[in-house]
């Protein structure tokens, strides 16, 4: 089982000469950030401030304590922590000790920390206290049970102070610098191991495309650890620009609208959902949100209504990014006729990323129809953690990684999402694996058969139904199926929003579960 799937060394070459991987650490780029941007302000939380003269040292003196408590350079570490400003020194402090951080989000729960911790035999569990009225100690305790490798869960809500600060190298720019969660397709989620050379190059070339400069003021409304929140261009992209990054622990307008008159924030990032949210908000709320320029929308497709009601109502650009964790960022650009910021997804970061958009038989389509996308590049990932198997189905023997997506391309190399191929949900830009809730309805004993399929939804753009065949004279209600799966320890989102008692599926041609009908409501 291999933790990386190393680019072909022509690859390699080939995106070194580019100046695309530049042999250099996350370390070393905190040190570099440290000596050119030293007192200029990095993080903000409510009143606590770093700058990055600060960011930088309270790396290293977490990097100490986490090395004291026995965390060596190349042990994974989970870390699942909302948006709070010690996130940056834990996972810089990571960094530079050269432990791997395993991202997670704060509404995952025992089923999924639990797999991840144990796949990724992680040594270390970083929580944040208590969040939202949960109490991490509770889960940090059944997550222990499943994963014997963990030795330690750290509460940075106690502190991670009084130690002597860790200089180290933070590994070798090849190797995998974290591990970032993917919404999958299958029955457990997967890992997604990225280097610094790849992450790094994808930070730099999205500060650059998003024109990012030292006057940059991005707000974190969505969960911090969301890789497009991280590196699209993200907290990493304004800290590489010399911006200020202000944490917002909630993405309601109540909570963000006064940050960004009070910060004077001029950037942020949401999913489709949240950005109607704000639209619908704005006009009659007192807060000043003139300093915002520029709003980043993706995760999920935003309608073209949608879209262009952004600028005349938040007095703002939009910009739509169509990213994944698994590598390929797609944006539509500051000089974009308006058709395009509007009615696309944008086009690949960099001039190496390879774009094939071909049919279910994998033969290239016609210019300008729909097909599946896949993708190569210098920062798209050529296999998951430790998922050999796996991996052999989501990527081409040519090392081409099977998106999911359905897309057809513009004479531009605008990309325009029109669909899925993947047995997923996206709701509202949180990914769901439809297997993944299966196999977690089949393990009830009532339960003979069980499909989560998407529903439309007008806010969300889908929810999940589930429809459930129930053994013989078995009686179950639909709030029983639904406190089951929470019972199972799934994050919130993955529970199913509807329960359909079915006799049975309808069957496609070849005898497979049709979802396409029973999307269609069983007609
Ligand atoms: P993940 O692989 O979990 O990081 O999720 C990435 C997936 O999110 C993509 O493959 C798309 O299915 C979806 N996605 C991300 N951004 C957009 C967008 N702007 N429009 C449509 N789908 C998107
Ligand atoms: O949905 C995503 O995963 C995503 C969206 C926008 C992403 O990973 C990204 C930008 O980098």
């Amino acid at each position: 089982m291999s933790d990386l799937t190393p680019w072909p060394p022509s690859f390699a070459a080939r995106y070194r000469e580019a100046g695309y991987w530049r042999g250099e650490t996350f370390s070393d780029w905190l040190h570099g950030l440290a000596a050119r941007f030293a007192d200029r302000v990095a993080v903000v939380d409510g009143d606590r401030r770093w700058s990055y003269a600060e960011l930088s040292e309270a790396a290293s003196r977490t990097a100490g304590w986490f090395a004291d408590l026995g965390v060596e350079p190349g042990d994974r570490v989970v870390v699942q922590l909302p948006n709070v400003g010690d996130y940056l020194p834990v996972v810089l402090g990571l960094f530079r000790l050269g432990a791997l951080p395993v991202f997670t989000l704060p509404s995952h729960r025992r089923a999924e920390i639990g797999h991840i911790a144990a796949a990724t035999d992680a040594v270390a569990y970083v929580i944040p206290g208590v969040w939202e009225r949960f109490d991490y100690h509770g889960l940090a305790a059944s997550v222990r049970e499943v994963a014997p490798s963990l030795r330690h869960v750290v509460d940075v809500s106690q502190g991670l102070s009084g130690s002597k600060a860790f200089e180290g190298t933070g590994g070798s720019a090849g190797d995998v610098a974290f591990l970032q969660l993917s919404g999958g397709s299958t029955g457990l989620p997967k890992l997604i191991p990225r280097t610094h050379d790849d992450y790094l190059y994808s930070v730099r070339a999205s500060a650059e495309i998003c024109r990012l400069t030292t006057e940059t003021v991005y707000l974190v409304a969505l969960p911090v650890a969301h890789n497009f929140t991280m590196s699209s261009p993200g907290v990493l992209g304004v800290l590489h620009a010399g911006g200020r990054v202000v944490m917002s622990p909630s993405p309601a307008p109540s909570v963000a609208f006064p940050l960004i008159e009070a910060e004077r924030v001029t950037m942020t990032a949401l999913v489709p959902p949240l950005a109607m949210l704000w639209l619908d908000a704005a006009p009659s709320s007192p807060a000043d949100l003139s300093s915002l320029e520029l709003l980043q929308v993706g995760g999920a497709r935003l309608s073209d209504e949608a879209a262009a009601r952004v600028a005349p109502v938040l007095g703002c650009a939009l910009q739509q990014v169509f990213g994944m964790a698994e590598g390929l960022v797609n944006y539509t650009r500051h000089d974009d006729p308006p058709s395009l910021v509007v009615g696309t997804q944008g086009r690949p970061i960099s001039p190496d990323d390879e774009i094939r958009i071909v049919s279910d038989a994998d033969a290239a389509v016609p210019e300008g129809e729909v097909g599946h996308l896949l993708t190569r590049g210098p920062y798209t990932i050529r296999g998951y953690y430790r998922a050999d198997a796996h991996n052999r189905a989501a990527f081409t023997t040519d090392g081409f990684y099977r998106t999911g997506d359905l897309v057809r391309q513009l004479p531009s190399g605008h990309l325009v999402v029109e669909g899925r191929a993947k047995d997923q949900i996206n709701r509202g830009g949180e990914k769901i694996a439809a297997e993944e809730v299966e196999n977690h309805l089949l393990a009830h004993p009532s339960v003979l058969d069980a499909s989560l399929v998407a529903v439309p939804d007008p806010v969300l753009g889908e929810r999940t139904c589930a429809y459930v065949i129930l053994r013989d004279s078995a009686t179950l209600t639909v709030g029983e199926v639904r406190a089951f799966v929470r019972s199972r320890g799934l994050a919130a989102y993955k529970i199913p929003d509807k329960v359909e008692f079915v006799a049975a599926f309808p069957q496609t041609a070849v005898g497979k579960v049709s979802k396409a009908r029973l999307r269609e409501g069983l007609s």
